[in-house]
């Protein structure tokens, strides 16, 4: 076989193809820009160096920037999210993949070079890593790349620091920025999942139960709606007085965590904030208690202070530990602190990654026509990106909607007629 790629087993392609396939029968947004693509070939010459997580629905956008006339050479971007059997399908169907699960720091660079070795003329970034090899270790492709695209928050956030310093050396899309990117990710994809992640490590009955969310932007607000849909009662604790009133109105109880610690039966932390979860809460929540987080980072909860409160511990089963303090009282921990939704659930669903990925691909077909007259900048996709996005996503899903006449168009615009 060619030599253009590295992936674990060879042998699990097939169990990859039908992965690849049920997700490419929940994205449909992305499927139809895919058989538009296949006419156009809006990405006909183009080289596209990708650093993505390697899971079944990046392997139906791979297939969709293949389809749309371009060549792509792929790694992950984080050694735990590559799927063995979606790396193994895509090597298989020609894609130059350098991905497996479990790979160390030297090799996850390692792949990051031979997808640059095949000098791209665009990159495609979660976090940033391809582009600051790029700027750090290749000047020699500076002159070829046209273009990149990013993913996540962390990613945008970087490389406009960057573009501040006049250090960027190509204009790059930030897909996180389009609103049906991030929020029906944060929304749907986290309320979801997390949902999920409760339920697989627990099995427990949500109805009825004290539901504590801690944290009430965009994922707390998701989990929130999602705890309240299966019956649960739900409490909203925050900092910001918006968010705070914003929930209240939206029906759920606010508090402070000191006063839902003692009354909770279920915690979850979505804050993105240390320490929202500490020894004096452990000290008074009921017996029984389960904590989880899905903020971003694994310090949201105080794992130390609740072993320090602890007199035994065990796994009770897969992503719940049991924690018995001194006067008998059970807390039940998931995936460690850990986010819930990737450690004891899937992630975001397919049907989300679709609007993502959608705006993805779209970037880098702007990024082919147009990229070469834009400045070495950070970029958002104009407002009928998301129109584009959404109303082929209604229309997958036969909705249909109302359209303004030429009458209501002129009334809109009309600035004569006063208050
Ligand atoms: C793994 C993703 C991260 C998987 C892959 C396999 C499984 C679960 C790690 C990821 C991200 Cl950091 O994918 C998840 Cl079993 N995703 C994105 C994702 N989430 N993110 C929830 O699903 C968004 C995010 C996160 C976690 C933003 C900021 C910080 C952390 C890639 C993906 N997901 C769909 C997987 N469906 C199987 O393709």
């Amino acid at each position: 076989m060619a030599d253009n790629f590295k992936v674990a087993d060879l042998g699990l392609a097939e169990e990859g193809r039908l992965r690849i396939e049920w997700a490419e029968s929940r994205m449909p947004v992305l499927m139809a820009l895919r058989e538009k693509a296949k006419k156009e070939l809006p990405l006909r010459g183009m080289r596209v160096a990708g650093c993505l997580h390697v899971t079944k629905e990046t392997a139906v956008l791979i297939r969709t920037i293949r389809a749309a006339g371009a060549e792509v050479s792929w790694s992950g971007c984080n050694p735990l999210s590559t799927n063995d059997s979606t790396a193994a399908a895509l090597a298989a169907e020609g894609t130059s993949i350098y991905a497996w699960h479990g790979l160390s720091t030297e090799e996850f660079y390692w792949c990051i070079d031979r997808t640059l070795d095949f000098k791209p003329t665009l990159t495609l970034d979660d976090g940033a890593d391809l582009i600051f090899t790029v700027h750090a270790k290749r000047p020699d492709l500076w002159a070829d790349v046209i273009g990149g695209t990013e993913e996540t928050t962390t990613g945008v956030k970087r490389l406009r620091a960057m573009a501040d310093d006049g250090k960027l050396q190509y204009p790059v899309i930030a897909v996180n920025d389009s609103a049906t990117k991030w929020d029906f990710d944060n929304v749907h994809g986290t309320g979801q999942s997390s949902l999920d992640g409760i339920l697989r490590a627990t099995s427990v009955l949500i109805a009825g139960k004290v539901f504590v969310v801690a944290g009430f932007g965009h994922c707390g607000r998701g989990v929130a709606m999602r705890a309240r849909g299966l019956g649960g009662r739900v409490i909203v604790t925050e900092i910001d007085p918006v968010a705070a009133l914003r929930a209240t109105l939206e029906g759920f109880d606010v508090m402070t965590m000191e006063q839902a610690a003692k009354v909770g039966d279920i915690f979850i932390t979505a804050t993105g904030m240390r320490d929202i979860l500490i020894g004096k809460h452990f000290a008074s929540m009921k017996d029984g208690a389960v904590i989880c987080n899905t903020g971003h980072y694994d310090c949201e909860i105080s794992i130390p202070e609740l072993e320090a409160l602890a007199t035994s511990w065990r796994e009770i089963r897969p992503n719940n530990e049991e924690f018995r303090l001194k006067d008998g009282r059970r807390i039940y921990l998931l995936a460690r602190g850990r986010l819930v939704n990737l450690a004891a659930a899937e992630g975001h669903p397919s049907e989300v990654m679709d609007m993502s990925f959608a705006n993805q691909f779209s970037a880098l077909c702007l990024l082919a026509k147009e990229g070469r007259n834009m400045g070495k900048q950070v970029y958002v996709l104009p407002p009928e990106q998301d129109q584009m996005v959404a109303g082929l996503k209604l229309q997958t899903m036969g909705i249909a909607i109302d359209k303004l006449t030429d009458a209501q168009i002129a009334y809109s615009n009309d600035y004569s007629a006063g208050t």
